[in-house]
This record gives structure tokens, sequence and C-alpha cells, in this order.
């Protein structure tokens, strides 16, 4: 007995080890770091939100990371673009996200989740945000900090979205940071590492460097409410513009003296289309890569606002777009080891103290008095909120999606497959090239066909994970016995 359990301590330590993909990122200076290699992670990205922004439907059981089927399908059409993060933007903390989270992990894709959703008191009111700022509303955005913070390939979350525009009263932005506040000092409390808090801002050009100021400077009596990472949602780039045209070198004199990283937290103008993405290396050139760390293309599938890389069809087939491959062939152009290269000036940077002059000229408070927590959350923050919540990711069993995939010219792919990439590695464009078409590409042959034309039920996902390692790991065990 003791020797078996020797034997199932070695192979349970062999299988956890095997769970690693994504190594936990951090926040230097302007820069996101690999926590392990060291190496500057720069965001190439898209936004996942299957079913669009008024899909959310919580009570239905389902939410974009809940079905374990649809992200494998989705991971191995992502990791075949070459992305290395989505975002996610309605999230219901009630659902077990683990193997969706697994999935992702595997295939070397982070995720940047926003804590809030469209429904009534999950978001600050712009118009009157000290009506919303309750505690029954940092509840629920704990309760989303609690669904994703065991996970390696959280990356960070957002505090709020396009909050401050042209109707936000001047007082959102100090509402916006104490939300920031209460998520860092929750995740300082009850999170096994520190994951990155950010804000994603509309391009409201009179508001944009007011809001970027005021987010990001310090304060010597409040510490936390300094966001770590500024989004901005920028469409300024359609069709065939240039550096220039799109305003982008604009965007890269204005955020010059950044001492967080900035990113597109979305981009992808559709004036044009198809769209060519002649804005990809460019973003990724030297110009730029100075001051933003990259950004993610709105978005992964076809809504009825017509931003998508491919279509989700109601049999649950998908049918990739000329988008798709147009991004794909800009990816694929990347220099990768010039956007992974650290720079120990960038690394280093620290914020400037916060002073009212920062804000000339824009609609906001001339205050840095943040506003109070309710009454509640200071205990919510010290004992941790209440509910069942994963405890990290798993190692994904099934990596062959079930549902099929056509091509631009409705043709079926065949070789889709999740490829697990190895311990710390995230996914880069070119790494994966599963999947061809039967009309021939010139790498040829395919390992395994997809399995022909299921439509996948979305009530009843697959469980490739639970929602703790042990019994997973156990039941890995007991296969590995049972072949013996
Ligand atoms: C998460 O990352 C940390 C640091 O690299 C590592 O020690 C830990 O084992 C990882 N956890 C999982 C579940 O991958
Ligand atoms: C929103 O919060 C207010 C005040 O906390 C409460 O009176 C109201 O019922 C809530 N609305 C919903 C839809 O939960
Ligand atoms: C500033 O606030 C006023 C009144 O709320 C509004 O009319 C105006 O559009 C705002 N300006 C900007 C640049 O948002
Ligand atoms: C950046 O900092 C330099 C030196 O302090 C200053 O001269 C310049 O105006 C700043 N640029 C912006 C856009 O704030
Ligand atoms: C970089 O900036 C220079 C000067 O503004 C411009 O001439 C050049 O076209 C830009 N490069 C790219 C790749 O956009
Ligand atoms: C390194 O970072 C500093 C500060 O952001 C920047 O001014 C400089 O251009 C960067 N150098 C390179 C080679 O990216
Ligand atoms: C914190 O410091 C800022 C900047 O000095 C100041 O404006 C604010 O009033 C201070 N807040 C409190 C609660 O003292
Ligand atoms: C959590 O559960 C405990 C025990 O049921 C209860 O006393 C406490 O009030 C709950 N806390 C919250 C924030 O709901
Ligand atoms: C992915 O590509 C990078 C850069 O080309 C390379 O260093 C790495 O080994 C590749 N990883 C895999 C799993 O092929
Ligand atoms: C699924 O739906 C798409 C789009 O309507 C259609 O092109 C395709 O033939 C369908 N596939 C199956 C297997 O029904
Ligand atoms: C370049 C690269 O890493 N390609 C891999 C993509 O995934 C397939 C399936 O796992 C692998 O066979 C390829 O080697």
């Amino acid at each position: 007995m003791a020797q078996l359990k020797t034997a199932l301590f070695a192979l349970v330590s062999l299988i956890s080890s095997y769970v690693l993909a994504v190594s936990p990122l951090v926040v230097q200076g302007s820069d996101f770091v690999n926590s392990v290699d060291g190496t500057r992670f720069q965001i190439i990205g898209v936004a996942y939100q299957p079913g669009g922004s008024s899909g959310f439907n919580p009570g239905s059981g389902i939410d974009p990371l809940s079905d374990a089927n649809v992200c494998l399908r989705d991971a191995v059409l992502m990791q075949r673009l070459g992305v290395n993060a989505i975002r996610v933007y309605n999230l219901d903390p009630d659902l077990d996200h683990s193997a969706c989270a697994s999935i992702f992990n595997a295939a070397g894709i982070y995720m940047i989740l926003d804590v809030n959703s469209p429904l009534p008191n999950q978001s600050l009111n712009r118009g009157a945000p000290w009506e919303s700022y309750s505690s029954a509303y940092l509840e629920r955005v704990f309760d989303v900090v609690e669904a994703f913070m065991h996970f390696n390939n959280t990356l960070g979350f957002f505090s709020g979205n396009e909050v401050i525009n042209e109707d936000s009263v001047p007082e959102v932005p100090s509402y916006i940071r104490a939300v920031t506040r209460d998520l860092k000092d929750y995740i300082a409390a009850q999170a096994p590492r520190e994951i990155p808090v950010g804000y994603s801002a509309a391009d409201v050009r009179p508001l944009l460097m007011g809001t970027f100021n005021y987010m990001s400077c310090g304060l010597d009596n409040d510490t936390s409410s300094k966001i770590d990472f500024f989004g901005l949602n920028s469409y300024s780039w359609c069709g065939d513009a240039t550096y220039q045209s799109s305003g982008y070198d604009v965007l890269v004199g204005d955020f010059g003296n950044t001492t967080i990283p900035i990113f597109f937290s979305e981009y992808g103008c559709n004036l044009v289309t198809p769209r060519d993405f002649t804005e990809v290396p460019v973003l990724y050139s030297e110009n730029m890569t100075t001051v933003f760390s990259g950004g993610l293309i709105y978005e992964y599938s076809e809504e009825p606002n017509d931003y998508g890389l491919v279509t989700l069809n109601d049999n649950g087939t998908v049918s990739i777009r000329q988008d798709y491959e147009n991004l794909r062939q800009q990816y694929d152009s990347l220099d990768i080891a010039t956007l992974e290269r650290a720079n120990a000036t960038a690394t280093a940077l620290t914020p400037p103290a916060c002073a009212v002059d920062l804000l000339a000229g824009s609609n906001f408070t001339n205050s840095f008095d943040i506003p109070a927590r309710p009454d509640g959350v200071d205990a919510l923050i010290q004992n941790g909120v209440n509910g069942t919540f994963p405890t990290g990711v798993s190692s994904v069993a099934n990596t062959e999606p079930t549902q099929t995939v056509y091509d631009i010219n409705g043709q079926e792919l065949s070789g889709l497959q999740l490829n697990i990439l190895p311990g710390d590695e995230s996914n880069l464009p070119g790494n994966n090239t599963s999947g061809t078409s039967p009309s021939g590409s010139p790498s040829g042959s395919s390992t395994a066909s997809a399995s022909g034309s299921q439509p996948s039920n979305t009530n009843a996902a697959a469980k490739f994970g639970e929602m703790k390692v042990g019994p997973l790991a156990m039941g890995a065990l007991a296969v590995g016995l049972f072949m013996q």
C-alpha cells in the first residue's frame, strides 16, 4: 500500500505538472512581463462574445466560458489564428468555468475579464454612480474574481468598460477608482497571486487623457485605487489607413509617458469589408510597441453589428470568414522575438503623483477623494464572499472538436486539433497549423479528421475537468492503473 501510495503521488505530480501551460503575467512599469522567464508579453488577442452583448442571460446556465464543447472548438480556431489572449465581457460567476479556462490555458491563451454586466445593479450607473456603488454590487464583482482568480491564465480584470463618456457625471472617475481599489484589496486579501486590474476606455478624445491621467496617477493616501493597465477601445483605423491618417501617431504621442501597460481593448474598424487589418503590423511595429502592448480585435464571432472573424451557425458548425484569413496572415508576418524583448527602462517606470492640473479641460471632479466603501464591504474583503468556486485549471483530455468547421470556400476543414502547449508557453502566430482544406494546403496530410457534423448540444456540456484537481488526477490515475 505504501508503495502504491508513492506511485500515486509520483503519478499525481506528473499529471499536475502536465497541467501547467501559461505562466502568470505581472505588470512591471509600462509592460506586461512573464513572471517565470521575464520576457515581455504583448497582447495578440480577440474579443470573445458569442451571442453578442445582448446574449448575456444568467439563469440560462450558459455564458461564453461555460460550455467546454464550444470553448474547445473556439480555442482550436483561435490557436490556429495565432492569438494569445481573449477578452470576455459578461460572465455569470455562479457557473463553473474551469473546463473552459483549462482549455484556453492548454492552448496558451490568457483571459482578460470584465467584472460587470449590463444587468441592473451589475455595473456603475454613469449618471448617478453613488446609487449603484453598493455592497450588493461589489459582492457580485468579488464573485467574478473568485470565479477566475485560481486560473494562471487569468491576465487581469476590467473594473469598468466605457463608463466615462459624454453622458457621465464628473464624479464617475472617482467611483471607478473606488471599484478598482476594492477589487485590488479583495485580490490582495483572497487571491493566490496578484492579478492586475485595469479600465477600458471609450475613444472620446476630449476625455481620453483626463481619464488616463486620473486613473493611472499615484496617491500616497490610497495606493490600491490606481489602475494597473489601461485599455482603449479604438476604431480610428479604417480600411487602408496609415499610421498618421488613423491618428495612431497622436495616440503614441499622447500616451508616450505612460507608466502602466496600454493596449487596444477593442480595435478593428469595419467600415471597409472584408477587413484587411493593415493596422496589425503597425500596432506591433517599433513605432508603437514602445508605448502599446498590443490589442484585442473586435471580435471573434459574427453578431448583428458585423465584426465577426467566424460565423457560429445555428447547427453548431462554424464558417470561417475572409476576415479570419486576413487577420491570420497579418499575425503570421509579425516578428515575435522583437515583441518579447524586455526593456529595463520601461519596466522600471513609476507613476506620477496625482495632481489636478493633469485633468485640465475635462469634465472631471477636481478631487482625488476616493469614495469610501459601502457598509459591509470591509468584511467581505476580509472574510471572502460565500460560494463554491473552482480551485484551478486541470488537464484537458479531449483535443478534437466535434463540430464541423467550414473554410472560406465552404469546404470542411479536417485535422483540427488543440495543440496542448508545453509548460510556460503562450500561443503565438504561426505556431499551430492544424486544420487543412480538402482542396489542398501545401502542408498536406492531416493526422485526424473532424468527425462528421455533430451539432453541439449547448445544454449538455461535456465535462473535461472537475472543480478540483484532486478528483481529476485520481480519475486519470484510475485510467493509468487500468491500462497497466
Ligand atoms: C501557476 O503558476 C505558478 C507560478 O508559475 C505555479 O507555481 C503553479 O503551479 C501554477 N498553477 C497551475 C495550476 O498551473
Ligand atoms: C438594485 O439595487 C437597489 C438598491 O440596492 C434595489 O432596491 C433594487 O431592487 C435592485 N434592483 C435589482 C433589479 O436587483
Ligand atoms: C461635459 O459635461 C456637459 C454637461 O454634463 C456635457 O454637455 C458635455 O458634453 C461634456 N463634455 C464632454 C467633452 O464630455
Ligand atoms: C512627457 O514628459 C515630458 C518630460 O516630463 C514632457 O515634456 C512631455 O510634455 C510629456 N508628454 C505628454 C504627452 O504628457
Ligand atoms: C513609423 O513612423 C514614421 C514616422 O511617423 C512613419 O513614416 C512610418 O510610416 C511609420 N511606420 C509604420 C510601420 O507605420
Ligand atoms: C524602452 O522603454 C522606454 C520607456 O518606455 C522607451 O522610451 C524606449 O523607447 C524603449 N526602447 C525600446 C528599444 O523599445
Ligand atoms: C488623498 O490625497 C489626494 C492628493 O493629495 C487629496 O486630494 C485627497 O483629498 C486625499 N484624500 C484623503 C481622504 O485625504
Ligand atoms: C456567508 O455564510 C455565512 C454562514 O452561512 C453567513 O453567516 C454569512 O452572513 C454569509 N456572508 C455573506 C456575505 O453572505
Ligand atoms: C512557437 O513559436 C516560437 C517562436 O517561433 C518558438 O520559440 C516555440 O518553440 C514554438 N512553440 C511550439 C510549441 O511550437
Ligand atoms: C449548418 O448550417 C450552415 C449554415 O446555415 C450550413 O451551411 C451547413 O450546411 C449546416 N451543416 C449541417 C451539417 O447541417
Ligand atoms: C507549428 C506547430 O507547433 N504546429 C502544431 C500545431 O498543432 C498540431 C496538432 O497538435 C501539431 O501537430 C503541430 O505540430
